[in-house]
């Protein structure tokens, strides 16, 4: 069991101060990892690391936007100065714009595309060069049910996480060589901020409909939570996956194999 074990090793994970990546920075920290984090405001990156002490581990947080390369090429670099080199990057910063697609502004795509899309690309060009050099890497890109399924207003983001599928396994297909596996988590749907409006109830005391719905689908039963994702994200970022290389691992539940129950 110890190829589970995540023992010296320095996990970058973006977007981590609460969500589905505070909670896999969680499950590698009990693993044995070193955390890192970052994300935009430094008083997010403060309650995040006030959230990580209060669970008992000593993460390293950052300000960065990683739409940013030179932001983010100056981070990796700190990074590998002040705490190690990075040994496991997760891709989780996203953003979603949930608008019909003929009101959305093309800027809007874009900015959806740049976080959940381009972003991923910056930062794992930033992290491979000395992953090679070392031997290893694992590089884990939270990916959606959205790589495989569309459904209205969520253009920009299926687009994003569909191409997101397909940039992890070229990354599998172009660094398996040097031992590096790129894999994708396939989130489905989460109880997280992002998801917080398709779960609000209605003013008459009603669950939303989107939530009875996703319900309906989902053979467990209910919403995933953030801590469903940790034993996977630890899975792929141990030596138990060295042959799983370019894989999208859908921890949602059973929505995507099931096709709903007759009305
Ligand atoms: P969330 O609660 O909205 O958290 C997203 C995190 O990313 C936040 O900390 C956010 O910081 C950060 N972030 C956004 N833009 C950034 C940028 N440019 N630079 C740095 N950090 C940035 O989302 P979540 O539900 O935890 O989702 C995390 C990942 O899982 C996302 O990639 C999402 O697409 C994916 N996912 C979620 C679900 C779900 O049902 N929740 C399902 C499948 C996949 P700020 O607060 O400052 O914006
Ligand atoms: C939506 C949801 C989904 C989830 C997730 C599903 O509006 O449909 O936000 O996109 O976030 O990506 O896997």
């Amino acid at each position: 069991m110890d190829n589970f074990r995540l023992d010296g090793k320095v996990a970058l994970i973006t977007g981590a101060s609460y969500g589905i990546g505070f909670a896999i920075a969680k499950a590698m920290a009990a693993a044995g990892a070193k955390i890192v984090f970052n994300d935009i405001k430094q008083e997010l990156v403060d309650k995040g690391l006030a959230a990580y002490k209060e669970e008992g581990i000593d993460a390293t947080g950052y300000v960065c936007d990683v739409t940013d390369e030179d932001a983010v090429n100056a981070l990796v670099k700190k990074i590998e100065t002040e705490v190690g080199n990075i040994d496991i990057l997760v891709n989780n910063a996203g953003i979603i714009k949930r608008i019909p697609m003929i009101d959305m502004k093309a800027s809007e795509f874009r900015q959806v595309i740049d976080v959940d899309l381009n972003a991923p690309f910056i930062v794992s060009k930033a992290v491979i060069p000395t992953m090679i050099k070392m031997g290893h890497g694992k590089i884990i890109n939270i990916c959606s049910m959205m790589s495989e399924l569309g459904r209205e207003t969520v253009s920009a983001y299926a687009a994003a996480k569909g191409g997101l599928k397909m940039l992890t396994r070229n990354i599998a297909s172009e660094y398996g060589e040097y031992n590096i596996q790129c894999n994708g988590i396939g989130p489905g749907y989460i109880a997280t901020p992002q998801t917080a409006p398709l779960r609000e109830r209605q003013p008459d005391g009603e669950r939303h409909p989107f939530d009875k719905f996703i319900v309906s689908k989902t053979p467990a039963g209910r919403w995933g939570n953030a801590e469903d994702l940790g034993g996977p994200a630890v899975f792929l970022a141990s030596d138990a996956s060295n042959f799983v290389n370019g894989q999208i691992l859908y921890v949602d539940g059973g929505i995507l194999a099931y096709i709903g129950k007759q009305p």
